[in-house]
């Protein structure tokens, strides 16, 4: 009887402490303490992703760590295979036999211990610009400025059955005199802009680039795609990479280089 009785209590407290595990941190928030990834893109940015939490590894010794591990390697936007890659201040790829594997300097390579998945997009010529109109009106800049950058992206970021609409606007490279250069990225959904990403700085100012979308990919696998923007400046800084996630109804970024 006793040891029926202790098989008993034995049952319920662990039943009782999962129920209060899932209770306070829900099953998916035990699973991603789990997840592994680092991202690495061209020559600029490696970005890890561990127990939830982001880390922008910049020193030679934090990537050296990186070397010799297998990354699945996208080059000029295409999968190129999978590959060892090694650190002396660039980054070069290699096979199983270590010959060397060209790959293009604006490569994005990541390693994981889960399937990472990527959600396929394409830039397409915006058409209809009353968003663009609303935007430019609302920042005060002419509704008709010239622009050297205007796409959107379709993407049902959130898996919600919507598709939602990715603006890209930008005159930074305009070839026209412009009293002031801008960029803005937002999103529409159900006629509603949410702002993602604006800058509006003086003509002269050597820090304004212009942004463009890199990837969409579920990094912590809640079926809400995070994504990254990159952004080519005109000055020797080079080029910004952003990792996007949507929390509490806004766009943040969550690591940058
Ligand atoms: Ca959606
Ligand atoms: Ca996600």
């Amino acid at each position: 009887m006793i040891s029926k009785k202790l098989y008993i209590i034995i049952i319920t407290v662990f039943v009782v402490f999962f129920v209060v595990m899932f209770g306070m941190f829900g099953i998916d928030e035990l699973r991603k303490e789990g997840l592994d990834l680092t991202i690495i893109m061209g020559n600029r940015s490696v970005w890890k992703y561990n127990n939830k939490k982001w880390i922008h590894l910049s020193s030679n010794s934090s990537k050296a760590n990186l070397n010799w591990q297998k990354y699945h390697v996208y080059s000029n936007y295409e999968y190129l295979g999978e590959y060892y890659l090694w650190n002396d201040d660039e980054w070069y790829a290699f096979d199983e036999d270590r010959n060397a594997v060209t790959m293009s300097s604006d490569f994005l390579a990541f390693a994981s211990n889960y399937e990472l998945v990527f959600y396929p997009f394409s830039e397409e010529d915006v058409t209809d610009f009353s968003s663009v109109k609303t935007v430019l009106n609302k920042y005060n800049l002419d509704e008709d400025s010239t622009l050297s950058s205007a796409y959107h992206v379709e993407s049902d970021f959130d898996s919600d059955g919507i598709v939602e609409d990715f603006y890209v606007i930008s005159n930074v490279f305009v070839k026209e005199e412009v009293d002031e250069k801008f960029s803005f990225v937002y999103m529409v959904k159900e006629n509603n802009i949410t702002m993602i990403y604006e800058d509006i700085s003086n003509s002269s100012s050597s820090s304004t680039c212009s942004p463009y979308f890199t990837s969409f990919l579920d990094v912590d696998r809640d079926s809400t795609f995070e994504f990254i923007l990159s952004c080519e400046k005109y000055s020797v800084d080079g080029r910004v990479d952003m990792l996007y996630q949507f929390k509490n109804k806004e766009f943040k970024i969550a690591i940058s280089n």
